[in-house]
């Protein structure tokens, strides 16, 4: 595996999944792996869990690790090309990704969709750049359409409380006061529908995410009704995707809060969140307080995905 931007890059749900419960059981166990080896992660947005985790699941590999938040103390840097640069921007992306580039054997780039420019989001322009020119193994930290090692991190979580061998678990899109992302969504979708779980979506009419994540998913409008005998309930919120509203936020029903009375439809389901999670908007307290909450381990379960594609990418590349 060169760079980590997507579950193609893996390509396995067993192996994903068998490399995890290696990274799980001794965590230690390639310490020599990482030796001399430098981490860059750069971040284009704010971060609590995958800059530490990463960082965490670096160190585990015996890694030195660099962090740079681009917007605190960087120059703020010109993407586009053919730009005369008499405005804010001093330095060009194209310059400042080979000299990062040339400080470190791996790059981590976390670069949120724009949600004004769907066709660069799309494309992952940030993201391609990075691989394209900084001559290093480039892995996601969430970039524009996904945010690969959270999924991977779910997957996993998934796989250690499900009670059956196919669960039915549900994205419930829920509302929220800005506009976020589709990535989480997107990319949940991507890698359940790599396993043979039994995968519902739900949202309100006007969030469907794009078709190349639904994918095989069923999309069920009622919210009440893909809630009934669900096993996993993985709330988050996205703005909008459809050509004309793209990145606009034209819904914030709060009657598709995750409370516990919707919980009570399901099959005692374990409730899912990224984080940060913003309580009474898109969960209400007691369900995320409550004894089927799972979003502490899923976090704690985002060293295990770092280290693991970490390992993958030192093993393969260097
Ligand atoms: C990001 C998102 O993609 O939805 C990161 C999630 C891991 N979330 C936010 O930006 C939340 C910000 C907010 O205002 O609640």
């Amino acid at each position: 595996m060169r760079n980590f931007t997507n579950f193609n890059d893996l390509g396995s749900v067993e192996k994903a999944l068998e490399w995890a419960r290696e990274v799980k059981q001794n965590p230690f166990a390639d310490k020599q792996l990482g030796q001399d080896k430098t981490l860059l992660m750069i971040f284009f947005n704010s971060s609590l869990r995958t800059r530490l985790s990463t960082q965490k699941a670096a160190m585990n590999l015996g890694m030195n690790v660099i962090v740079l938040d681009i917007n605190q103390g960087a120059w703020k840097l010109e993407s586009e090309r053919g730009v005369i640069m008499d405005g804010d921007k001093p330095e060009h992306i194209l310059e400042a990704i080979p000299v990062m580039g040339s400080y470190c054997d791996v790059i981590g780039v976390r670069a949120f969709a724009s949600l004004t420019n769907k066709k660069e989001d799309y494309n992952e322009t940030i993201l391609q750049q990075f691989i394209d020119y900084s001559g290093k193994p480039v892995f996601s930290m969430e970039a524009a359409t996904r945010h690969p090692l959270q999924s991977y991190a779910d997957l996993v979580t998934i796989d250690e409380y499900k009670t059956k061998e196919r669960p039915k678990v549900v994205l419930t899109w829920a509302p929220h006061p800005r506009a976020l992302p589709q990535a989480v969504a997107n990319s949940f979708a991507e890698w359940m529908n790599a396993t043979d779980f039994e995968f519902v979506i739900t949202h309100p009419k006007g969030y469907e995410l794009s078709p190349e994540f639904v994918g095989s998913a069923t999309v069920e409008y009622s919210q009440e009704k893909a809630f009934e005998g669900a096993d996993f309930i993985y709330a988050k919120n996205w703005s909008v995707f459809n050509d004309n509203e793209y990145g606009s936020v034209t819904n914030i029903d709060r009657s598709w809060m995750v409370d516990s009375q919707k919980m009570s439809l399901t099959n005692r389901a374990k409730f899912m969140h990224c984080l940060p999670v913003r309580r009474n908007m898109i969960v209400s307290d007691s369900v995320i307080e409550g004894e089927d909450s799972i979003v502490i381990q899923q976090a704690a379960n985002r060293v295990v995905s770092a280290q693991a594609v970490l390992r993958e990418i030192l093993k393969s590349n260097l």
